[in-house]
């Protein structure tokens, strides 16, 4: 029987705190809330359409939702929203499944047990924000507010961010640095002086040819990217695509490399070896804004294609054939930087090589290649106080370990101040909307780190296995249901959109800003938040940029004049670099004992009878997010394992055969469905990330496929950025079931 069947009482710090709701199980169904006009106390007639924008990933496509009857019916795309022009990808149109979840969490719950046991007692807002606001204030006189670290993924964020800045710590992190973007970030800025950024600037709409590392579109679902090549594909752009495994995009390629895994700097150099000793590269471009060609090509000089064929397994010839194929389009013709860069460990350097390659092809600020993004100028709220200064510096670097790590904290690094308690002890941890013990590498660091807090307050919609951890856990209304802050990113288009509630809170979740606010005044820093409703912030930003909220509401998304996004089209060539232009050779690297032009470095094989673990994503499914979503969990309810056929019949596995992987540390993935394919290569396997989900009250996602997470127990982090490359797993298969 679930704990919460039972009402029980708790005592906390001497107040007696109860469970003032009726306690029910955590598994009942969920029903919809239903839309009430206010007038009647009825649900609403007829259909009505809301906009809003789409929050199953992080791209923030601009949709509309349609009520029937007051009942949440479906989500299509806004057509007035440059990012879905229209179109959601098939999680963003199976978002409604967020709202109607059977394992949502109702109401907020307190830990009966030990962490980790799943076991809780149901309480009232006002009990719970008591007893967290009453242990961060215990953290904040014995160790200081810095000694409090937010994890937060998403714009939902915000408010808390807020809080927690208010309340004095500047200690907050996501795993979309450190365990995502971060090396691709920071490859770029060293090579252009920008990021690439989110959504990614590559025009790929109009490029001739388009080049993918790993990076694997068409099962990575982003929007507009998709939406994109798919107008690519059918005006003939050439793709090249280099992956172990055969990918959706590898079905589209004129040329298709299938490099052994780990090895991609070598085919970057010899491709651009090819290049340059051909003259293909665009040379008043480089001449013009480059700096450090020479020194780069006499490094470069000797990484020929059968140099490279000895380490990636490709052929000299389709190493030529791609590289004069990419030349032979440029300036519209770009190697696109990926997203999930975090490979290796050398990311970074694999990074800039790929931006170093884009400098050849001269694609950076033209057609076809990378635009300079615009972003709507919507001001900050007018009204904030001043936010305490920290006294302690931020946690996540100490002394600079990693020295190119400025530009977002490193999650691992602060998994690791919580750890050994250096160079100062992390107490708290509140965490929103990120499923630590899946998106961090080496589960059992990260529950290291948990058993040393005083307290951990996880937010969430349905109780993750994160949540299973913590010692409060706050149920949030979704994406549907709340407002959150504005979407400016930046993009061809400059616009701006709103999310907004499309459906009521079907039971007594609060939105992210209610819950921030009630925070801050419990915590007495209610002076942080002069508005009562996020309507009032909103409009107050609105207003200053002469919007209104009652036109976005409406539209759901305001578009700013078409601007210059070229060089081509006036845009001031500017390099944010120290040389002021594209580093072919990065002093500022060679000052910090780092390789200024990429080189190659050997990450080994597979030990007999062992695959290297790949991962990637499902087009039905977003992370660990989404699997108890009805419509998605019904396309795909579990995940495979990739294998060779060769290997398979080897082995004697079977299609559909359920398995058990077990890496070189002795975990296990869980069962998992063994899929014998010629499309990967003999050494490597593959499998979707976020499966194999352990919370016992995920109903519906509790043991469903086979977990990549629990397999990554080895991780080699990036000397110049602190990124954790988890592409460094070993499996063999275990059990047969
Ligand atoms: N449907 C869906 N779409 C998503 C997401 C989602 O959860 N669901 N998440 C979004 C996010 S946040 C991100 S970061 C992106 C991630 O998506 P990408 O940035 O595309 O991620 P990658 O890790 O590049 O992609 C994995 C691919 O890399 C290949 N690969 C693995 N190792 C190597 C190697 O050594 N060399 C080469 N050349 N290839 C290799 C794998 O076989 C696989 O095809 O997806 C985004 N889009
Ligand atoms: N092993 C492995 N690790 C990875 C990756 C991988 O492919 N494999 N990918 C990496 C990448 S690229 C990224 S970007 C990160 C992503 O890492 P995370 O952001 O941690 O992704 P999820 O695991 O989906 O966790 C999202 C959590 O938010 C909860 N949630 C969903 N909607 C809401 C909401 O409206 N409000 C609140 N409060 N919570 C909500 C979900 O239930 C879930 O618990 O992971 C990284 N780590
Ligand atoms: S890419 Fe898909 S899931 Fe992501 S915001 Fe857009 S529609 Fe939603
Ligand atoms: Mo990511």
């Amino acid at each position: 029987m679930n704990s919460l069947s039972r009402r029980r009482f708790l005592k906390i710090s001497g107040a007696t705190i109860s469970a003032a709701t009726v306690a029910t199980s955590l598994s009942s169904v969920v029903k919809g809330a239903k839309k009430i006009d206010e007038k009647t106390g009825k649900p609403i007639k007829g259909i009505q359409k809301i906009p809003t924008y789409c929050d199953v990933c992080f791209w923030k496509c601009g949709a509309i939702a349609y009520i029937k009857d007051g009942e949440l019916w479906k989500i299509e795309g806004n057509p007035n929203d440059p990012l879905s022009n229209g179109r959601l990808c098939p999680r963003g149109t199976g978002g409604i499944g967020a709202h109607y979840s059977k394992d949502r969490i109702k109401r907020p719950l307190i830990r009966k047990n030990e962490r980790g046991e799943e076991k809780w007692v149901e309480v009232t807002w006002d009990e719970a924000l008591e007893y967290i606001s009453t242990k961060m204030n215990i953290i904040k006189s014995k160790y200081g507010p810095e000694s409090m670290a937010l994890f937060s993924h998403g714009v939902g964020g915000t408010f808390l961010k807020h809080t927690m800045k208010a309340y004095g710590t500047r200690n907050m992190t996501a795993p979309s640095f450190a365990q995502c973007r971060g090396p691709r970030e920071v490859g770029f800025e060293m090579t252009f002086g920008e990021g690439v950024g989110s959504p990614e600037r590559t025009d790929i709409e109009n490029a001739k040819c388009i080049t993918f590392i790993g990076s694997h579109l068409g099962e990575n679902m982003h929007n507009t990217q998709v939406q994109e090549l798919s107008k690519a594909v059918k005006n003939k752009a050439s793709i090249i695509v280099v992956d172990p495994r055969f990918s959706v995009v590898a079905s589209k390629a004129k040329y298709y490399l299938p490099i052994k895994p780990g090895t991609d700097i070598a085919l970057l150099l010899a491709w651009m070896n090819v290049i340059v000793k051909e003259k293909l590269y665009d040379e008043e471009y480089v001449k013009k804004y480059g700096f450090g060609f020479e020194q780069f090509a006499a490094e470069i000089e000797d990484k020929t294609p059968e140099w490279a064929y000895t380490i990636t397994t490709i052929e000299p010839d389709l190493i030529r054939k791609s590289a004069r194929e990419m030349a032979k389009n440029a300036p519209s013709s770009f190697v696109h930087p990926g997203r999930h860069t975090t490979w290796y460990g050398d990311d970074t350097q694999r990074s800039r090589a790929i931006a170093l390659l884009n400098g050849l092809l001269g694609s950076w600020g033209r057609k076809g290649g990378f635009y300079l993004p615009n972003s709507f100028k919507v001001p900050g709220y007018s009204k904030y106080p001043a936010y305490p200064k920290p006294s302690k510096p931020l946690v996540h670097n100490p002394n600079h370990k990693y020295p190119f790590a400025e530009g977002e904290q490193l999650s691992t690094g602060i998994r690791e101040a919580t750890i050994t308690g250096k160079p100062y002890p992390i107490k708290g941890w509140f965490v929103y909307a990120t499923n630590l013990l899946q998106s961090l590498p080496n589960r059992d660091e990260t529950i290291a780190a948990i058993k040393n807090l005083d307290l951990l307050v996880v937010v969430d919609i349905v109780p993750s296995e994160i949540a299973g951890w913590a010692d409060v856990v706050l149920p949030e209304a979704t994406y549907l249901e709340r407002y959150d802050d504005l979407n400016t990113a930046p993009f061809k288009q400059n616009f701006v959109s709103l999310r907004q509630p499309v459906i009521d809170i079907p039971n007594d979740q609060k939105p992210n800003w209610w819950i921030a606010k009630k925070l801050a005044d419990k915590l007495g820093l209610g002076n942080y938040f002069p508005w009562n409703h996020v309507e009032e912030y909103l409009d107050n930003r609105l207003q200053q940029a002469n919007l209104s909220l009652a036109e976005l509401k409406k539209k759901g998304v305001l578009k700013g004049a078409k601007q210059p996004i070229y060089f081509d089209e006036g845009i001031p060539v500017d390099f944010f670099t120290p040389s002021g232009k594209i580093e072919f050779y990065s002093l500022q690297l060679q000052e910090h004992g780092f390789d200024p032009v990429p080189k190659y470095t050997d990450h080994g094989n597979p030990p007999p009878g062992y695959f290297r673990l790949l991962y990637g994503r499902a087009p039905v499914h977003t992370f660990s997010k989404t699997q108890s979503y009805k419509f998605l969990k019904d396309i795909m309810k579990e995940n495979e394992v990739w294998v060779n056929k060769d290997v398979a019949d080897r082995l004697g596995l079977k299609s559909g055969q359920y398995v058990q992987l077990k890496n070189t540390d002795g975990k296990t993935s869980g069962r998992v469905k063994v899929r014998p394919t010629e499309r990967i290569r003999t050494d490597a396997v593959y499998m979707v990330h976020g499966f194999g989900q352990t919370s016992k009250d995920m109903k519906t996602t509790y043991l469903k496929g086979g977990s990549d997470s629990k397999l990554i127990t080895k991780y080699n982090v990036d000397p110049i950025m602190g990124g954790t490359g988890m592409n460094v797993n070993y499996v063999t298969f275990d059990w047969e079931a």
